[in-house]
């Protein structure tokens, strides 16, 4: 690993170990997104008739096994370890303070690195085509369980760390409001703490006594209500990382200041608090679960889009601000005023405008009698995609742009192709997410290797002749999507590894101001106790009768079955 932080400019940098640490954390996320990403492409192609997966014999034996490494490399690996890496980036420059455990942090990106490897080798020899979800009573090798295990219990590592830092900081600034983006940061990783609960148990309980012969069954029902306890929650703790960027970054990029503080600290509060006891939502049509609960979870699912409206509230108006310091007129005049050409910024705003459509179409799936018309069809692809693969993707792709040249000491390279990457991701994302909606729409099924179905061209399901003239545009907003992925890694090589040296340092990290400062918020905004003690009794009264129940009127009798 190329210890880049002391051989450059800002290697004075008084986080210089911490910015060392970012570069590990950003460059694995890189490496596996570039080939999660290429993986994505041929995923397309498949859906327009075109099936290289038997050219990549033994490489790759199926598209499911491509399936499985596209989620898990995206899904799993790109944005966890850019959100320790970023997380950890931005709480020691809020706190103006390194983190108090260096080295526990150091050792914890290793252990999560051990637990990549050990997931990856089974997803590459095979032994693990369980996709993203895994789940039971599907039956990958254990390492593959025991690797993920260890990412998890990594960023609860990375979760002490900041809290611990936090806590020094407290101490330092007795009486002082904790600075907005280490808020965030903080609330980011208590959400995903307590949300990977459910996670660590599947595999605990689950998962890794079954690959391991220790138990003869497992309890599919049970195993997937505490996957979707952690399975709805991790959006956020994929969203929220971009979220931290949209408030305390961009609206200083955009020349403008963030519009309410105290407001965004309500927002991330409740993210705390709602993230987790909605994952139902996921299960509505799994049997065995009372539909009592099913619509509890529903109405929760809509309390915690909330959040993300005062999100949209505050960040447009912070976007406002910047436009109208820049000369902006007019209702809309100020848009027209927004640095567009800026790579370090414009692509976060296309994320939110797609991301505007993600969220939306998050609530029709939320929306218990609709879900049943969209659940477990192409639909909810087309909606990840904008949500992860566009509001989280784009946005940590063009933070990258700003990221890599304050750790690596080196300038951007090429601006105008980072620009022009996100343009190309912006447009190639609403080619294939819209074509995945419609699809969804006409009933075509997801995680299907459709476009080689024997029933798409024979006319013994009707509707699939719809799906026919739809298809070629997955391939091709996935081709796109390629292009701009390619240019992205290129991008970012070429920055660390070969544009020019900063000969001088890049000016200190600033955050954006705001026009409401946190004074403004009440202090209870900036306790922690009352608002994780109640997140914690949320998660139990919304999910504790349900798995009491499945404990009683379920059984671990269902053998561990390997289709692939
Ligand atoms: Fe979702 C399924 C509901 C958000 C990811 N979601 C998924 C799956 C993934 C995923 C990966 O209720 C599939 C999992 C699987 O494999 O089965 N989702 C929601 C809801 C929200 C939501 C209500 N999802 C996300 C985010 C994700 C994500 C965020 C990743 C990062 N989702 C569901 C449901 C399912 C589901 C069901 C299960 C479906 C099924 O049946 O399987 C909400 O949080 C969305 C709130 C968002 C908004 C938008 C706010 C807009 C903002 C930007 C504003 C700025 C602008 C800029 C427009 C309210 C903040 C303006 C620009 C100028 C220049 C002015
Ligand atoms: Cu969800």
């Amino acid at each position: 690993m190329v210890t880049l932080a002391s051989e450059h400019p800002t290697a004075t940098s008084p986080y210089a170990r911490e910015e060392r640490l970012t570069s590990w954390f950003v460059g694995v996320a890189i490496a596996a997104v570039a080939v999660g990403m290429l993986i994505g492409f041929l995923q397309s192609l498949e859906h327009a008739g075109i099936d290289v997966y038997p050219y990549l014999q033994p490489f790759i034996h199926s598209y499911y096994q491509g399936l499985t490494l596209h989620g898990v490399l995206n899904a799993l690996v790109w944005t966890t370890f850019f959100i320790c890496g970023f997380m950890i980036y931005i709480a020691v420059h809020a706190y103006k303070r390194p983190l108090t455990q260096p080295g526990l942090a150091d050792a914890t990106f290793w252990m999560m690195l051990v637990g990549v490897v050990m997931a990856a080798i089974p997803m590459l020899t095979n032994d693990a085509t369980v996709m993203f979800t895994f789940y039971a009573p599907l039956l990958a090798h254990w390492s593959f369980y025991l690797g993920l295990t260890l990412v998890v219990a990594g960023t609860w590592f990375v979760t002490l760390v900041l809290a611990l830092t936090h806590v020094a900081w407290r101490k330092e600034h007795p009486g002082e409001r904790t600075p907005l983006a280490a808020f965030m940061a903080l609330a980011t990783f208590a959400m995903w703490s307590i949300a990977s609960t459910g996670l660590a148990s599947e595999m605990i309980f689950f998962n890794l006594p079954l690959s391991l012969g220790i138990v003869e069954g497992t309890n599919p029902t049970l195993a997937r209500t505490l996957f979707w306890l952690t399975g709805h929650p991790i959006v956020y703790f994929w969203l929220l990382p971009a979220y931290v960027s949209w408030y305390t970054l961009v609206p200083r990029q955009v020349g403008g200041k963030l519009f309410s503080d105290p407001m965004a600290r309500v927002s991330f509060i409740m993210f705390l608090l709602l993230s987790t006891p909605v994952g139902l939502h996921h299960q509505f049509t799994d049997p065995g679960i009372s539909e009592t609960w099913k619509l509890v979870h529903a109405f929760g699912t809509f309390a915690v889009f909330f959040p993300s409206l005062l999100t949209f509230f505050n960040v447009v108006a912070s976007l406002e601000s910047g436009g109208r310091a820049r000369g902006g007129k007019g209702i809309v005049g100020w848009i027209f005023k927004l640095p567009w050409n800026d790579p370090t910024v414009t692509p976060q705003i296309l994320a939110m405008l797609l991301f505007a459509f993600g969220g939306i179409g998050g609530l029709i799936n939320a929306s218990y009698i609709v879900n049943l018309a969209i659940h477990n069809t192409a639909w909810i692809v087309g909606h990840f995609h904008l949500t992860v693969g566009a509001a989280t993707t784009l946005s940590f792709m063009s933070i990258s742009y700003w990221l890599l040249p304050r750790i690596m000491g080196r300038e951007l390279w090429a601006p105008k192709l980072a620009m022009a990457q996100g343009w190309l991701w912006f447009g190639g994302m609403i080619i294939f997410s819209n074509a995945l909606h419609r699809l969804g729409l006409l009933d075509m099924p997801r995680r299907t290797a459709i476009g080689m179905a024997p029933y798409l061209r024979d006319g013994s399901i009707p509707v699939a002749q719809e799906w026919l003239p739809i298809l070629p545009f997955v391939a091709i907003g996935g081709t796109i999507l390629m292009i701009s992925g390619v240019l992205y890694i290129l991008v970012c090589a070429m920055t660390a590894f070969a544009s020019k040296r900063l000969m001088v340092p890049l000016p200190p990290m600033q955050f954006s101001e705001t026009q409401a400062g946190p004074e403004h918020g009440a202090a209870i905004l900036d306790r922690w106790r009352p608002w994780v003690t109640a997140a914690i009794v949320l998660v139990i009264v919304a999910y504790g009768p349900t798995l009491l129940e499945l404990l009683a009127t379920t059984s671990m009798n269902a053998p561990g079955r390997r289709v692939w």
